[in-house]
């Protein structure tokens, strides 16, 4: 069985992840690839309650050290129960949000030692790491306007702007230290763009002429 690949999609608050992940699913069934989406923190039964408990706006106040701790805790169980099983099976995983969310929360918004994170990855993950990594990216205003559409914020979103200025920053510099795995896609602009610039980022990385089609499928319907 050849082993499937792990595809995360990274990003400030609101910048789009969840509506792409659909597309990002979508383009990959279209070539017959077998796809298993999930989340972080979560995607088990126990990484969930330990999610609700990390967004929970009214929990007692959560140490630093804690919420880093209980995102690598929930993201063991995640790995155990979820990403490895599928990986073995040949499926690939496209999960919304991974440990680059980690070195940009904890590292760069909450000013945790980035080798402390490290230590936590590699007890954890061992060897697993993101085959590809899509880093949705729009100046903090943008993200923050958008899911304020949404409705209530959660815990992580009602902090300050700087926070998020050093998410972002966090999350750029860890696409500077990995270029090979993680590609920046704007994402201040319309869905229809957006989704042609990861059209171009998938087909590439499924190894796909460049005259194939990237225009999304809805799109294509109403054009
Ligand atoms: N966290 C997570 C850590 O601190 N450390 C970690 O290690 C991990 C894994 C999780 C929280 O946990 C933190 C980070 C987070 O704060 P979450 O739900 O995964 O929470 O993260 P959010 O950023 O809150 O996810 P959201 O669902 O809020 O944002 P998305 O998914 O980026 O945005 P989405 O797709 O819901 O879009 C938001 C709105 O914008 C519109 C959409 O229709 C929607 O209304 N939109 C656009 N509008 C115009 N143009 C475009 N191009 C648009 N794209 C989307």
């Amino acid at each position: 069985m050849i082993r499937g690949k792990f595809i995360t999609l990274e990003g400030g608050e609101g910048v789009g992840k969840t509506t792409n992940l659909a597309f990002i699913k979508d383009y990959l069934e279209q070539h017959d690839i077998p796809v298993v989406v999930t989340r972080e923190p979560g995607g088990t039964k126990l990484a969930e309650k330990i999610r609700q408990l990390l967004l929970d706006k009214k929990s007692e106040a959560i140490s630093e050290q804690a919420e880093l701790l209980m995102m690598f805790a929930a993201r063991a169980q995640h790995i155990k129960h979820v990403i490895e099983p599928a990986l073995a099976q040949g499926k690939w995983v496209l999960c919304d949000r991974f440990t680059d969310a980690t070195y940009a929360y904890q590292g760069g918004g909450r000013n945790m030692k980035i080798s402390v994170i490290e230590g936590l990855e590699n007890l954890v993950q061992g060897n697993l790491r993101p085959d590809l990594t899509l880093l949705l990216d729009a100046p903090v205003e943008v993200g923050i306007e958008r899911a304020g559409k949404r409705g209530a914020f959660d815990r992580f979103e009602s902090e300050q702007v700087s926070f998020f200025e050093n998410v972002r920053r966090a999350y750029l510099l860890q696409a500077e230290l990995h270029p090979e795995r993680i590609k920046i896609v704007k994402a201040n602009q319309p869905l229809v763009e957006v989704q042609r610039a990861i059209g171009d980022v998938m087909r590439i990385f499924l190894g796909l002429s460049a005259n194939h089609s990237t225009t999304p499928s809805w799109h294509r319907k109403l054009t």
